[in-house]
């Protein structure tokens, strides 16, 4: 059967199912109401998915055949501008392009919107999510959406070159959802997934994220002992997306860029693991402290030199501004590993003026939410150096607390709750060493407002974590939750940061200096 013709000829009528629980659930009455095609709408719908909660509201949307699928005439007919439904409407455009790394390759980039990661989309539980693909491309594309429960045929099909389709699901269960490129009835999925088509759909919980409470250190004034007590925080936090992955790039151009190479993926051989597209992203400021800011300091120490910009090698595109002769001996093949990130000055060019890469800033005592995705093919066993992970959630289930480490496996995730009690300078890593040291590493700045940045002299690390938090990488900053008391908004401190849709060909910044 052709069931895309099917859905679309037949006259499908769509029911939602609304459950009223009269009386804080001591009974209920079934309402039907029915959609054709004008979407009619019957029942109080005026008000919020978390309203209709609150008052015992349930909303279900099912098929006629007992599928949860909404057919296309019907997807289509329903009006995400209404107010009568909680509806987000997303078009996301497939686009293949060329963009050039900070590590000086240009790689050819799959993408939805031209960017990477694909555009972050937050809805709540409960909420109706309208998608379209269009097919600006020579390729084959399509979506598959992991928040979705949908009859993968024909919704995740393939959509040809010049063409688009719609399909629209319920987020049902909350939680943080890849959605990635299937290519063509998954003949090219992993190139295309991981070439750059993946992106990352938040789903709040409909009655929020649960206040979150610590074991903090005091000091017993009594007997001057240290301490523990428990200390809650809000479910306000600030709030990051870090997508996790790999790229898997040929050694060789091909053409003017370095592409997917299956064999590197089936070896689990990656060229550079990668947060939100950019090995090594966020490590700013850990390259502009000691001793990892000296002269002639060579990351050779602890990366291996063939993933860092190679300065032996003549005319690569940033050779001229970021490579060093440390050694004065009028050779650069002496001194390949003077990398992207370590040139104060020059580096300018990538990352703003003076300033040299960006990284995570917050304030001691802020209540941080990670939102993180793995969309790579390997194991993400994510741990912060100098922290534990106060707790960690799946959608809205407590998976633990207080703990060292957990391993997000590929196409999982995890929420992760955390409070930095003390100033200072943390790395954020992929414990397994062989991602870490290919990129999966990160900073996180953890700020003293009470310090005076004035009184640090040429303390550096003091001038680092003096004051308040202020430059945070915009492809860190999830959209912010429709619930509230959720997302504290830190789009005021942002730099622009990442493989963007703007520049065509480029990693794009406007970071002010650090
Ligand atoms: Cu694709």
């Amino acid at each position: 059967m052709d069931w895309k013709n099917q859905l679309t000829k037949t006259p499908y009528v769509v029911l939602f199912i609304v459950l009223i629980a009269v009386g804080a659930g001591t009974s209920s009455t079934l309402i039907t109401i029915t959609l054709t095609g004008d979407v009619a709408i019957e029942g109080d719908l005026d008000m919020t998915n978390f309203e209709k909660e609150k008052q015992g509201y349930a909303l279900n949307l099912i098929a006629p055949d007992g599928l949860q699928l909404i057919p296309e005439a019907q997807a289509q007919a329903i009006d995400c501008s209404s107010s009568k439904v909680n509806c987000k409407e997303v078009i996301l455009t497939a686009q293949v392009k060329t963009v050039l790394l900070p590590t000086g390759d240009p790689i050819e980039l799959m993408s939805f919107d031209g960017q990477y990661p694909a555009p972050t989309i937050r809805v709540t539980e409960g909420d109706i999510v309208q998608i379209t693909i269009v097919n600006d491309g020579p390729k084959i594309h399509s979506i598959d959406h992991h928040g979705a429960q949908l009859s993968a045929v024909p919704n995740f099909g393939p959509v040809l070159p010049g063409q688009e389709q719609t399909y629209t699901f319920v987020a049902a269960n909350p939680g943080v959802f890849v959605y990635h490129c299937e290519a063509n009835n998954v003949f090219g999925l992993d190139e295309h997934a991981l070439q750059g088509m993946t992106g990352m759909l938040i789903v709040d919980p409909k009655s929020g994220y649960e206040s979150l409470t610590i074991n903090a250190i005091v000091i017993d004034t009594v007997d001057s002992n240290f301490d523990t007590k428990r200390q809650k925080f809000n479910s306000k936090a600030k709030e990051f997306s870090l997508l996790y992955s790999e790229w898997y790039l040929t050694t060789e151009l091909s053409g003017d860029r370095h592409v997917y190479d299956k064999s590197k993926m089936f070896n689990k051989d990656p060229t550079y693991s990668h947060v939100n597209g950019v090995p090594f992203g966020y490590l700013g400021t850990l390259l502009s402290v000691s001793p990892w800011n000296g002269d002639g300091i060579r990351l050779s120490d602890v990366i291996p030199p063939e993933i860092l910009l190679d300065c032996a090698v003549e005319d690569t595109p940033l050779e001229e501004a970021l490579c060093n002769d440390s050694d004065n001996d009028g050779n650069l093949e002496n001194d390949p590993l003077i990398a992207v990130f370590t040139t104060p000055g020059v580096a300018g060019e990538l990352f703003g003026p003076g300033s040299i890469g960006t990284h995570l800033d917050v304030n001691k005592g802020d209540h941080v939410r990670f939102f993180v995705l793995n969309v790579g093919d390997r194991q993400v066993p994510w741990h912060i150096v100098g922290e534990q992970i106060d707790r960690v959630a799946i959608g809205d289930n407590i998976m633990a607390e207080g703990i060292q480490t957990w391993n997000v496996a590929p196409y999982s995730d995890a929420i992760f709750d955390v409070v930095f009690e003390q100033p200072g300078v943390y790395a954020i890593v992929n414990h397994d060493y062989s991602s870490l040291f290919r990129g999966h590493a990160s900073i996180m700045v953890v700020h003293d407002p009470d310090m005076d940045p004035a009184s640090c002299g040429e303390d550096v690390l003091c001038i680092v974590i003096a004051g308040e938090a202020k430059n945070n990488p915009s492809n860190t900053l999830p959209p912010l939750s429709d619930l509230r008391n959720t997302s504290i908004d830190q789009t005021e401190t942002e730099c622009t940061w990442g493989i963007g849709a703007e520049t065509p060909n480029a990693f794009t910044t406007e970071c002010a200096p650090i």
